[in-house]
């Protein structure tokens, strides 16, 4: 009708993402209403988290690089040097952690290619150019995407002897049980050579873990709240940034730190992209993030159901944090 061709002209004006505001839409009809957390890293997003791996509160990015850094030779002998691979990593951001490692895998003269993936295409950038001039003979193939689009991109394009990295306790982003089927996924991918590095956050003091997620400086609520500005953008939405609130708390029985946005009053927020509006009861929340902290135990677990053999725990002296490899 001309009545929907004018509604696809005016849609098709904005030029927005469809896969973003299809989630969206999905995600705000529910109760409770939800947001995934993958829509936080457009350009200032990742910027604001590269600012969060900083913060004095959020151990986890300090812990990992301790233990790549002190343990890197250790490490990338149990990848198996004797013939190529390929160095997949999912979720590679700017690639702090991962520099490590490719540096001693070169010094140690292995013979591989690097294939970054990551769904900001903007970080991306960054790595590729930083790697350029800091390890100009690396070689190098990245993708940009979510993990989802990546391991079937990667299929097809990369197989052969390969490596997995998925560090930084990514692994704990996912909704329940979605830890598995991802591992599941990447067991799919991979052949009885082949191994996959893990970085995974360890349940420690509730007290430490809670102040991780909501750090003095209010980053990481700048970082939350960031999802809204994205939206006021991207999908021409009409979110008052001061009418909502960053809120999150870790509950020690389910190992689970959840962040939520809560409205701070009953209000309507229209979308003019997305002919559509939704409304906020209020202190009603969106839940936007889970961070899965484990224990030594539920990790092998995980690996066993997913098909994978736990060959070696790399962990701090404190227990904060473990990089665990697994094999097939
Ligand atoms: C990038 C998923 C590892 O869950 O710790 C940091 C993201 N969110 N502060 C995490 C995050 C709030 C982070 N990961």
């Amino acid at each position: 009708t001309s009545n929907a061709n004018q509604t696809s002209e005016l849609v098709n004006a904005m030029n927005y993402d469809p896969e973003l505001a299809r989630d969206v839409q999905e995600g705000l009809k529910q109760t409770p209403k939800r947001i995934s957390s993958k829509y936080f890293y457009d350009g200032a997003g990742s910027k604001l988290f590269q600012q969060i791996m900083e913060l004095p509160e959020y151990y986890p990015t300090r812990t990992e690089f301790k233990i790549l850094e002190e343990q890197q030779a250790e490490i990338s002998r149990f990848f198996g040097l004797s013939d190529f691979f390929h160095l997949v990593e999912l979720g590679a951001g700017d690639g702090l952690k991962t520099k490590i490692l490719l540096r001693q895998l070169l010094h140690m003269k292995a013979d591989f290619e690097y294939v970054p993936v990551d769904i900001s295409g903007d970080i991306l950038k960054l790595l590729d150019s930083s790697l350029k001039t800091e390890l100009p003979a690396l070689k190098t193939d990245s993708f940009t995407g979510d993990y989802f689009k990546a391991l079937h991109w990667l299929q097809k394009n990369k197989e052969g002897r390969k490596v997995v990295l998925f560090l930084g306790s990514n692994i704990g982003n996912f909704e329940d049980g979605g830890d598995l089927e991802f591992l599941q996924e990447i067991r799919k991918y991979l052949n009885p050579e082949d191994k996959v590095l893990v970085g995974f956050d360890l349940r420690k003091d509730p007290r430490t873990i809670r102040q991780a997620y909501d750090d003095a400086a209010g980053v990481t609520a700048a970082f939350n709240l960031n999802l809204l500005k994205r939206l006021n953008r991207e999908l021409g939405a009409d979110f008052n940034l001061n009418q909502f609130e960053h809120f999150t708390d870790y509950d020690p029985l389910s190992g689970v730190v959840k962040s939520y946005i809560v409205s701070k009053k009953q209000q309507t927020v229209t979308f003019s992209a997305l002919n559509h509006s939704i409304s906020f009861a209020a202190w009603e929340a969106i839940h936007t993030e889970n961070s899965h902290k484990y224990t030594p135990v539920q990790i092998e677990e995980l690996g066993e159901k997913a098909g994978l053999k736990t060959e070696q725990f790399f962990t701090d002296e404190k227990h904060y944090f473990a990089d665990v490899l697994f094999r097939v």
